[in-house]
């Protein structure tokens, strides 16, 4: 998989060569490549945003600039890629939408500051039969100060799900969210059995593995329903 980050802040995605990441891309699994959006500028003082039309506080991110950016990538695309726009204001990006995007060639991030990117930018290279596809997408609901670390969170996510990235392919199968009862995980023990006068669930060291699933499925349901109601109710009827 290739990934393109353009962003005014490059270093602020240096952890990208870190860990799981920094191996995969040693090993040639994912090429990332970080861009310093000011590169497109073209004026003396290398001016990426102006003010809004409509007024408002704040500055928006000149759809020039991020048009020269972004023509300049895809000129050197081997295939047509997926443009990702993080913004406050997406498509919420959860499992399924890391998984989708997981089975890309190439993905481009598309790193807003100040108030945001030019609308037209979205609009434009979602008709541009060069581009695979436009998303818009939200990691939240909060809002952050610009699209880096929405990237990376995104970016962490796709990857870790493209085979051959993770040591153990089981724990991605297992994890929170992945599974179709949409369940979040419950707890988990390692040794000592006991630590600071708690005790490991009986139930883990009986060595009856069916014993150990119904206790682990009902863990998940009761940690579910305490944190995670909205997950419960839409889950899928059970068959009859
Ligand atoms: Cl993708 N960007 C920003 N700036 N804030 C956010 C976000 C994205 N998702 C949630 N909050």
């Amino acid at each position: 998989m290739k990934i393109d980050v353009i962003s005014l802040f490059p270093s602020y995605l240096d952890p990208l060569n870190l860990s799981l990441l920094g191996k995969a891309q040693e090993q040639g699994i994912v090429e990332i490549v970080i861009h310093d959006l000011r590169d497109w500028a073209t004026d003396q003082h290398r001016t990426v945003d102006d003010t809004p039309y409509g007024g408002g506080p704040g500055m928006v991110m000149s759809p020039v600039v991020w048009g020269e950016a972004l023509d300049s990538i895809r000129n050197q695309a081997m295939v047509d890629p997926v443009l990702i726009i993080p913004t406050p204001s997406g498509q919420p990006f959860d499992q399924v939408l890391a998984s989708s995007l997981a089975g890309e060639e190439h993905l481009v991030f598309a790193c807003g500051r100040y108030e945001g990117i030019d609308s037209r930018v979205g609009m434009h290279y979602s008709q541009d039969q060069r581009w695979s596809s436009v998303r818009e997408v939200s990691i939240g609901d909060y809002v952050l100060a610009g699209g880096e670390v929405a990237s990376m969170v995104m970016i962490e996510a796709i990857t870790r799900l493209i085979p051959g990235i993770l040591g153990n392919p089981e724990s991605v199968i297992d994890d929170s969210f992945s599974r179709l009862d949409s369940l979040v995980e419950g707890p988990v023990f390692t040794k000592p059995p006991t630590w600071r006068g708690l005790e490991v669930p009986e139930v883990l060291r009986s060595g009856n593995h069916g014993l150990v699933a119904q206790w682990r499925k009902d863990q998940a349901q009761a940690r579910t329903e305490t944190f995670r109601p909205d997950l419960l109710s839409d889950l899928p009827e059970p068959p009859h």
